[in-house]
């Protein structure tokens, strides 16, 4: 039997600068999230949705919006995931916006910090969320949660796992990024994360990305996936606030998957940013649902496994 499976909604666009993601968690229940991973022989249990402040949808205070909506948000979704992990199961974040990935991914530090378990964290995404007070254009918190984790923000939200910086960029390696700001950029350098942006992805192709990526895995390897949805191309994934061009297709998205289920090291996952206001019949909250199946068994192969 496969490690059990938890599911987590968390109804909030607190952190982005489009409304609707907050329907995001009931998207991917309507397209059947829990009886598709239940057919993978998995035990999944819907703990149905946390709840938090309203979106005010006001302007930035000292370049962040919605700052203390944003923690207390953050707060319950790092209560909810470290719960599930202490219980040994494998808790299944559904968004929500990306800002929420500071909650989630504490919450699995803390839990490997304590566990004395490496921590891998795959961020699948169009974009670097590594922006900062200073270097956002914006003030959209959901720009800013991989700065966040490693130590650079706001107290309330880089405090949330009680260990400050909650990780270390090392652990990260980004995917599919296309789109960062120019200070941001700088940033990303400066702090040298390891980015898979979509050159390289066009480049060396997705096989060769992901081999890279896992590469070094070990068994007390714990491995996160933050995936937010827009990481996909917008033609396949229409339904995102922050849609970018020219990202993985539905084939290179599925072989990512599939080679992150075939390292059999997936600890934690975050499905974010998915926006159901703007999807076409709830066609990205499908093509959600199938790759998420990819991560957790379905696989493509007729061969036997390499
Ligand atoms: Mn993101």
């Amino acid at each position: 039997m496969n490690q059990p499976v938890s599911l987590i909604g968390a109804p909030t666009d607190v952190g982005a600068g489009t409304r609707g993601s907050s329907m995001g968690p009931e998207a991917l229940r309507v397209a059947n999230i829990g009886p598709v991973l239940a057919s993978h022989d998995l035990d999944v249990a819907d703990r149905g949705n946390l709840s938090g402040p309203p979106n005010p949808n006001l302007p930035p205070v000292d370049g962040y919006r919605h700052l203390a909506e944003v923690q207390a948000w953050n707060i319950a979704v790092h209560d909810a995931v470290y719960a599930e992990l202490a219980l040994g199961r494998r808790p299944i974040l559904l968004g929500g916006d990306h800002c929420l990935g500071i909650g989630s991914i504490s919450a699995v530090a803390r839990y490997c910090r304590e566990q004395n378990r490496k921590l891998r964290i795959l961020w699948l995404d169009a974009h670097a969320d590594f922006n900062t007070q200073t270097l956002t254009p914006s003030g959209n918190l959901h720009g800013m949660p991989v700065a966040c984790l490693c130590g650079h923000g706001p107290k309330e939200l880089v405090e949330i796992g009680g260990h400050v910086p909650a990780i270390s960029p090392k652990w990260v390696r980004q995917i599919g990024i296309r789109s960062v700001d120019q200070g941001e950029k700088r940033f990303v350098h400066e702090m040298d994360l390891e980015v898979f942006d979509m050159r390289y992805i066009d480049e060396m192709g997705m096989r060769h990305t992901m081999e890279i990526a896992l590469a070094t895995l070990d068994a007390n390897t714990h491995l996160h996936v933050s995936f937010d949805v827009d990481f996909l191309d917008a033609e396949v994934a229409p339904g995102v606030g922050t849609t970018v061009r020219g990202g993985p297709t539905y084939r290179e998205a599925q072989l990512c998957m599939e080679m992150i289920a075939d390292t059999g090291r997936l600890g934690s996952l975050d499905v974010m940013e998915l926006n159901p206001a703007l999807d076409v019949r709830n066609k990205t909250a499908e093509v959600a649902v199938d790759l998420i199946e990819s991560l957790f068994g379905k696989s493509t192969l007729m061969r036997t496994r390499p």
